[in-house]
């Protein structure tokens, strides 16, 4: 019995580091004024941490876009470096507040498992590593072949949902991160396609 419970608490365990060990950290130089971000877009997985390193000697801030301002870096001295876990799948724009020129864009991705099956495989589609926390929503659009992209999901809290398909085609899906006190919102994910045959 004891013997038993162990091998599952060793299951669990391999299981929260197999997850633990997708997270990944994306690198972003500030560079200076007037070269900004050294990669105007930066794309990672959700919970992955975005990590701004100040390469210049001023003054600089990362700074998420209002409404929705989901982080700032404050000042960044020269050298100094600042990270943000982004847990949720997203398009998310920042700035530096002291020279707003210098513009960049953090994507997470959307995921979906399996990337192909056949109509009635169950899919899931995950938008965040983490249920929504207090205050926050997600939105899920999805689209058939080269449709228009509809609603399929709206304000939901769970970081992963299913989809069973009952047509044959490619399936398209992105989700997006809604402040529901104010209704800020961050850019849709970029989409991710799955084949069903
Ligand atoms: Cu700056």
């Amino acid at each position: 019995m004891r013997r038993s419970i162990a091998l599952v608490l060793a299951g669990s365990l391999l299981l929260v580091m197999a997850g633990q060990a997708q997270a990944a950290t994306v690198n972003i130089s500030i560079v200076s004024a007037s070269a900004g971000f050294d990669s105007k877009v930066a794309a990672g997985a959700f919970g992955d941490t975005f990590h701004w390193t100040n390469n210049d000697t001023i003054m600089h801030t990362a700074t998420q876009n209002a409404p929705l301002s989901l982080w700032s870096s404050g000042h960044l001295s020269g050298g100094s470096s600042f990270s943000k876990a982004i847990n949720f799948a997203g398009s998310y724009p920042y700035h530096c507040t002291v020279h707003t020129s210098m513009t960049g864009t953090a994507k997470v991705r959307i995921q979906v498992t399996p990337l192909s099956g056949s109509v009635g495989t169950t899919f899931a589609v995950a938008v965040a590593s983490v249920a929504a926390p207090s205050g926050f929503a997600y939105e899920i659009q999805r689209k058939k072949g080269s449709g228009n992209w509809a609603a399929w999901k709206i304000g939901i809290t769970s970081k992963s949902v299913t989809f069973k398909p009952k047509a044959s085609g490619t399936w398209s899906f992105r989700s997006h991160l809604r402040k529901t006190s104010n209704g800020a919102k961050s850019g849709w994910s970029p989409a991710r396609s799955i084949s069903v045959t």
